[in-house]
């Protein structure tokens, strides 16, 4: 949820910037051959060639668009080449695409407080370092501009008597006369030029950013112009960029509560919010809501860019479309034990890594009954206690689809047990695990995790006493992403792997005593027994970072949803935004 800067006296610089069509990156750097040609990434199923999920620049200027299946790529642009996602345990493997994430993160995070928000896109909180670039060389006392930075966009600016766009930057860049926020700006433009230079130069991918003060709106420029460009938004521009920004565009307002707006309050653009007193939107949004919207329509956010470099929890799921729908419990087993396998990967890496554990399970599954087509009955989601270990996961994972089938069924009473047809089908699975923390000090709470036949003191018979609805995993996600229900995995990606959102870890959190681990075991990889148990070895493991992001298109993937779900929350940190923020960003 947003919270609002205590400090409201300066103006923050803060930048988003995000990957260009981010997959096609990746592997144009794994088959250099393919750069510069149109690409697309695919998830490959029998089924029209497969759905396309990342769209190469080159492909885009043919037509293809990311909604395509492979042949219809083809149709468009038969030159085109379709690299398949890579595969693991039957079901996509972003591995090599989180680990590509993590190498921009770390040089994106050694200019300021970064926030890793998806797989490939940050938050950079810049105000320390434009200040300081401002005290120590400000861009009026530079000779020589980066040529990089004088392509930079700045919303509002227009080239004057003639001046080609590259000096007209230059001078806003430079001028002495500014005000204090548009000299900071200015920092915050050469710092991001500079590390998007340092991105292409150290991993060879390109990106785009905004600049701006604060994340919505920096969130907003940086898809303005892309690929590899950056936009900036000038206070002065700020009402001017929302007056004219169609209500849809706007993060969080994609799905149903930008369409109410246009349906029963008749707004179009941001700018049309603006006409309505903040009484009247919290009488037709409530008092969270409509504060949000108040806020919004001025530009005022004062959401903190968190330090956080890795992911508040980790998931594994896939989507059984159409036919593939899976119908016994046998193949629902088969599926799950595949996802556990995954997550209990990457659990461990991240234990081995970064010395997190997490406390909590939780399944998700996307249902519907043969004989009961109009059900719109919800498989419910699922949590327990987290154990590890791949097989007490897989154990617990498979309890936990049990105790939502047999809920979900209700007096529907089929047959569940078996591998016998029962009327229902599974159209999507996830298994996710959330709470993490870091491993508490001394050797034997780490080793509990482990060796203990179970951590929390519960048999698996006992499981289903521990069994709770699962709260969606995290609030930070879009407004069509805020809780992983069913039916958000059903609709994602349609045909394909479905995607878990992960939010991020507090990176504070990770301050761990350094010799807390080290007194476990300087060698600490970890590796599985076939019992399920774990033991300690040399084994290597891959990295844990992980952040999967929404399928949605729409800029809603984000955090912070005003819905009523996220009400008490929202009210807090929009009375915060209130008091904290509108000084500065009032623009009426
Ligand atoms: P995006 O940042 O949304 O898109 P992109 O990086 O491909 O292109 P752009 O330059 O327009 O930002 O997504 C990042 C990656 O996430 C994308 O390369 C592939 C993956 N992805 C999916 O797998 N499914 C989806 O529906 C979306 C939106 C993205």
């Amino acid at each position: 949820m947003p919270v609002a800067r205590p400090d409201s006296s300066g103006a923050r610089i803060i930048a988003h910037v995000d990957l260009d069509c981010f997959y096609v990156q990746v592997e144009q750097r794994k088959q250099p051959k393919l750069r510069g040609l149109p690409t697309a990434v695919v998830q490959y199923n029998e089924w029209k060639g497969g759905g396309l999920i990342a769209v190469g620049y080159e492909a885009r200027n043919y037509g293809v668009k990311r909604s395509m299946r492979g042949d219809e790529a083809k149709e468009v642009c038969p030159q085109i080449e379709l690299v398949q996602v890579p595969v693991a345990r039957g079901k996509a493997d972003l591995s090599s695409y989180r680990n590509a994430g993590s190498e921009v993160v770390s040089i994106l995070a050694r200019k300021g407080r970064c926030e890793r928000a998806s797989i490939d896109e940050v938050y950079l909180d810049l105000t320390d370092a434009a200040e300081a670039m401002l005290a120590e060389t400000p861009p009026e006392s530079l000779d020589e501009v980066d040529e990089e930075a004088l392509k930079s966009h700045i919303l509002g600016l227009e080239s004057k008597d003639g001046n080609d766009s590259k000096a007209t930057v230059k001078e806003w860049l430079c001028r002495c006369d500014a005000d204090h926020r548009d000299k900071l700006l200015a920092c915050g433009v050469l710092i991001v030029t500079e590390l998007r230079m340092q991105v292409l130069k150290e991993t060879e991918f390109t990106c785009s950013a905004g600049i701006a003060h604060n994340k919505m709106l920096a969130k907003l420029a940086s898809g303005m112009n892309k690929p590899a460009q950056q936009t900036t938004v000038p206070f002065s521009s700020v009402k001017g960029l929302l007056d004219s920004l169609p209500i849809k565009k706007m993060k969080q307002l994609g799905g149903k509560l930008g369409t109410s707006l246009q349906n029963e309050l008749g707004v179009t653009t941001v700018g049309d919010l603006l006409k309505f007193s903040e009484d009247k939107l919290q009488e037709s949004y409530g008092f969270n809501t409509g504060t949000w919207l108040w806020n919004i329509a001025r530009g005022i956010s004062g959401e903190e860019v968190q330090a956080r470099l890795l992911p508040k929890s980790h998931g594994s799921g896939k989507s059984f479309p159409g036919p593939r729908a899976l119908k016994t419990v046998a193949s629902v087993q088969h599926w799950l034990n595949q996802l556990c396998e995954e997550l209990s990967e990457r659990l461990c890496s991240d234990l081995e890594q970064n010395k997190r554990i997490a406390h909590t399970l939780t399944l998700h599954a996307s249902a519907f009954k043969s004989s009961d087509s109009d059900s719109r009955k919800k498989f419910p989601s699922k949590s327990c206690p987290l154990r590890y270990g791949t097989a007490k996961i897989q154990e617990d994972t498979f309890n936990l689809f049990q105790a939502g089938l047999r809920e979900f069924l209700g007096s529907f009473g089929v047959k569940t047990q078996g591998s016998h047809y029962s009327g229902w089908r599974i159209t999507a699975l996830s298994v996710s695990a959330s709470k993490i923390v870091p491993v508490l000090s001394g050797t034997c709470s780490i080793m509990k995790y482990f060796n203990g036949p179970d951590k929390f003191g519960s048999t698996s018979e006992q499981l289903p006493d521990n069994f709770i609805d699962a709260a969606p995993l995290s609030p930070s996600g879009s407004e069509s992403y805020s809780t992983l229900n069913s039916t958000e995995l059903q609709n994602e990606l349609p045909g394909e792997q479905v995607w878990i959102e992960h939010s991020m870890a507090d990176l504070g959190q990770l301050e761990m005593k350094a010799n807390t681990w080290n007194g476990l075991d300087p060698s600490c990889s970890i590796s599985k027994q076939t019992s399920g148990q774990w033991f300690h070895s040399g084994t290597e493991s891959s990295s844990s970072l992980d952040q999967n992001k929404p399928q949605n298109r729409d800029d809603s993937r984000m955090r912070s949803v005003p819905i009523k779900s996220n009400q008490q929350e929202h009210k807090k940190s929009a009375l915060k935004d209130k008091v904290h923020s509108c000084p500065s960003f009032y623009l009426q």
